[in-house]
């Protein structure tokens, strides 16, 4: 995480995806910061072929890194408590980061809608690090996240 203070958060402009709330220092609403597509998008771009678990298919995806975004608004944690538009909810300790999971917002070349686990979905580069292959590990593959709560002890 970086030593210097976060830079001000516009407000979102567009559909808020992704809420975030909890121990962090940049908001653009009362408490929280709210990241639109073209936010998330502005703070880089990111892709990796890996395969879900499910399908037992591998896929190219594309998106934000989760450490980027949590970054940009100067947050700090022990958890990052990630819920979801079905209202699944798992907490994903910090020291994931060093994987550095994505936030997915399309596969293949394809923009994730509602239908296929968009519009965010979180990612871990799973065929990289054989000790991401397991249970508690693909438990933390969030599909339609929209909300994320940064916890401290
Ligand atoms: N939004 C959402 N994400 C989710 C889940 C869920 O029920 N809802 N299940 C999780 C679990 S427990 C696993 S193992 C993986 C694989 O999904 P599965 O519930 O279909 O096994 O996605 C995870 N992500
Ligand atoms: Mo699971």
């Amino acid at each position: 995480m970086p030593a210097h203070a976060a830079e001000p958060l516009s407000p979102a402009k567009g559909t808020v995806l992704l809420t975030i709330s909890g121990n962090i220092e940049q908001t653009n609403a009362p408490g929280r910061a709210e990241f639109d597509r073209d936010m998330l998008e502005a703070l880089g771009r990111k892709s990796f072929k890996t395969t879900f678990v499910m399908s037992g298919k591998t896929h190219l995806f594309e998106g934000v890194s989760l450490r980027a975004v949590l970054e940009r608004i100067g947050s700090k944690g022990t958890v990052i408590r990630a819920s979801a538009l079905n209202d699944y909810e798992i907490d994903i300790p910090w020291d994931d980061l060093k994987y550095d999971p994505l936030i997915a917002m399309s596969a293949d070349g394809e923009v994730l809608k509602l239908r296929d686990k968009g519009p965010l979905w979180i990612v871990y580069p799973r065929d990289d690090h054989s000790a991401l292959r397991d249970d508690i590990h693909d438990s933390r593959w969030v599909w339609q996240l929209n909300r994320l709560r940064i916890v401290r002890p």
